[in-house]
């Protein structure tokens, strides 16, 4: 009889422990509790907006549509400021400038070959750490790469995070190879110079 006690009674305590070891490392906890449901977070890769929040880029300026023809040519500027080099200017991102030293500063992009065309548009980086500022930009267009025609007259153009950061600059459709913005203003406090992360050249 003591033996069958002791046999119980070993069991208990095995028992006991076992269901001691389970609850320490949560394997009986409940999957849930009455009114929580349980949802599996989703894969974030980039910063999601509710549905209920205003779209920022509702108020962004719309871009000229058709291909930029302007990414990836030959494009030459007079002298930029410290590392911000005129290959930045079509290199298709908004995370690197151009940054020119004084004014008035020019920037040419030869197409390679005529085209028609109808529009430039000219965008900084869109974060809000780049404050709003003017810049007055005039455009020409040219066959050979010395006898300019201007396009477009010098114009202020507000650049504002609020609105992408970018301006468009249409005019009537006109032939063109190599195509010639000049800038004479740019009213940051944080430069001496005209400034662009990428300058877009449309049909
Ligand atoms: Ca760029």
């Amino acid at each position: 009889m003591n033996k069958l006690l002791t046999i119980i009674f070993s069991a208990l305590i095995v028992l006991s422990l076992l269901l001691g070891a389970g609850a320490f490392f949560g394997l009986f906890q409940p999957k849930g509790e009455p009114g929580l449901t349980i949802v599996t977070a989703p894969d974030q890769t980039k910063a999601q907006r509710p549905p209920c929040f205003p779209d920022p880029e509702a108020n962004y300026i719309p871009m000229p549509e058709g291909e930029n023809l302007a990414l990836g040519k030959s494009v030459v500027s007079g002298v930029h400021n410290d590392v911000y080099v005129i290959e930045n200017v079509n290199d298709g991102k908004t995370d690197t400038y151009w940054e020119s030293k004084g004014f008035p500063a020019e920037v040419t992009v030869d197409l390679g070959e005529s085209r028609r065309l109808t529009a430039v548009a000219v965008r900084l980086n869109p974060s809000a750490i780049w404050e709003p500022r003017t810049q007055e930009i005039a455009v020409a267009l040219s066959a050979d790469g010395t006898s300019y025609s201007e396009v477009s007259a010098a114009v202020k153009y507000d650049f504002d995070p609020a609105t992408g950061n970018r301006i468009r600059i249409d005019f009537p459709a006109a032939e063109g190879r190599f195509v010639k913005l000049t800038f004479t203003l740019n009213t940051s406090s944080r430069t001496g110079g005209a400034q662009a992360a990428e300058i877009e050249i449309y049909e």
